[in-house]
């Protein structure tokens, strides 16, 4: 049976059809298009109506394929969100989580509702651009909006609205508000009520796996389409992507890893205490009655924004050439904590690692070898450091860690990272987001039983490249060095 994921991350998405045949899943990328956020007003938003021309760019295209496709599911970044007025249209262009507009806003918050408070209730991290503080920036700067709001829609919820005429919150995309509940299993009413956010706009949830509508008429009459069912995936990427992880053991532990690197375990039950608020872990909801502890680490995107800060200088260099160069340089010269709030925004991410390196008393890196190497090796090193913070929090030792997403391109962050961790290092797939996406609508139809079963399937059917850990002395005295330097500085 042939199913249709949409996976939409923040520099791009893709539309990949999936087959599942003789026990074997066969995916087809048919349409990828770039996902580029718009500086407007000094503000900074998605291009959502292109993002949905995107999404009917790929129901073109699979018609065009002839596959008879059955259902489809829609996945992207998490926290963003629409929010809809009383005839169901959209009332803003909904903001980039890296827009500055949440800037000191959580501190704010907090003095409404404390921190402790917010992770007592929720379990999900403090991030700054977290739902919640999006929505109190907004309240302050557009009261109007919220006041004339009847229901706010994160981003799939959004586009599948667009797609079936039929709304809903899906549940792993609704824990990343920070205003969901999870013993209570609905948004938090007293957070709601303390932060003077109106009870309406948040609807009952439902989880991955539910057939929430199918393309309305004006759709399939548009495109010349036949009739879809829509199914919700476990609509934050992230979710999807731990889906897919092909995990022989129930014990595991995965890193996605893409323009954010995302750490941490699969657990039954959230780990909500001081220790795990103070290490600034969360617990986002997972497919199938899960939870993904895990934090969140700022990823190769310090990278890619340095490519694009090389590109504006007319330099330009292709990613491979940019890991290349680095090898070239010498090993452990400079480090700086990823997490370090100062990488967050877009900007000169050169000129940020410089002075991090000046601050911190370290030689500044010149060459963009260099630079890149002071990224990828500060990525690894801080891998180990959430990796033991993991093993901590949920209490087990893994035997290895398993990297999923388009990160695993990059072999030399893969092989750095197992001789970081001192553990092997399992990658693949590298499509992990779209293939949780479609074994989700598999699961839903009765294809396959549970996501036991779509795991084994998983690592059937797509290559695995393992990493063995090497230079353990040297990547040892690295991270004692890491620590050090890091220790000192604070966390997004
Ligand atoms: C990864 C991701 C992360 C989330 C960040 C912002 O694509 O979804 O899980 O924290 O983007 O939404």
């Amino acid at each position: 049976m042939s199913v249709l994921a949409f996976d939409l991350g923040a520099s791009s998405g893709r539309a990949l059809i999936g087959q599942l045949k003789d026990r074997t899943i066969r995916v087809e990328e048919i349409h990828r298009f770039p996902n580029e956020p718009v500086q407007i007003g000094g503000r900074l938003h998605w291009d959502i109506l292109r993002l949905f021309h995107e999404l009917k760019q790929g129901l073109l295209r699979t018609k065009a394929s002839g596959i008879q496709v059955e259902s489809l599911g829609i996945d992207s970044w998490a926290v963003d969100f629409g929010l809809l007025d009383q005839r169901g249209e959209l009332m803003a262009n909904p903001f980039h989580y890296r827009d500055s507009h949440t800037d000191g806003v959580m501190e704010k918050v907090f003095e409404t509702v404390p921190a402790q408070a917010i992770f007592a209730k929720t379990g999900i991290q403090f991030l700054s651009f977290n739902t919640i503080y999006q929505l109190a920036a907004i309240r302050q700067s557009r009261p109007y909006l919220l006041q004339e709001a009847s229901r706010l829609l994160m981003i799939p919820d959004l586009l599948r609205y667009w797609l079936t005429g039929e709304m809903a919150n899906e549940f792993t995309n609704a824990t990343t508000t920070q205003l969901f509940n999870p013993s209570l299993q609905r948004w938090d009413p007293e957070l709601l009520n303390s932060l003077h956010l109106p009870s309406h706009l948040f609807e009952q949830v439902v989880h991955p796996g539910t057939e929430t509508g199918a393309l309305r008429a004006a759709i399939t009459g548009e495109l010349g389409l036949p009739k879809m069912k829509v199914y919700t995936v476990a609509e934050h990427d992230t979710a999807s992507a731990v889906v897919a992880v092909p995990a022989l053991e129930r014990s595991f532990a995965y890193l996605s890893c893409g323009t954010w690197s995302l750490m941490g375990t699969e657990v039954a039950q959230p780990v909500i205490h001081d220790r795990a608020r103070e290490l600034n872990f969360t617990n986002e909801g997972g497919a199938y009655g899960t939870y993904r502890l895990l934090k969140n680490i700022m990823g190769l995107w310090i990278l890619q924004e340095c490519q694009r800060t090389w590109q504006r200088q007319g330099l330009l260099y292709s990613y491979p050439e940019l890991v290349m160069m680095s090898e070239a340089e010498p090993a452990f010269s400079c480090f700086i904590n990823p997490d370090d709030p100062l990488f967050l925004p877009a900007g000169d991410m050169p000129q940020r690692i410089a002075a991090y390196a000046r601050r911190t008393g370290q030689q500044v890196p010149q060459s963009p070898g260099a630079i890149v190497r002071c990224i990828m090796e500060s990525l690894a090193l801080q891998y180990r450091h959430v990796l033991e913070c993991t093993e901590e929090l949920s209490n087990q030792r893994f035997s290895g860690l398993h990297m999923v997403g388009g990160g695993i391109h990059n072999e030399t962050l893969c092989q750095w990272t197992a001789s970081a961790i001192g553990k092997p290092v399992w990658a693949g797939p590298a499509e992990g987001s779209a293939i949780g996406n479609m074994a989700v609508q598999w699961i839903a139809s009765g294809e396959l039983s549970d996501i036991w079963e779509a795991r084994a399937l998983i690592r059937d059917s797509f290559p695995v490249t393992i990493y063995e850990p090497a230079d353990r002395e040297a990547w040892e005295n690295a991270f004692g060095r890491f620590c050090q330097i890091t220790k000192s500085t604070t966390y997004i």
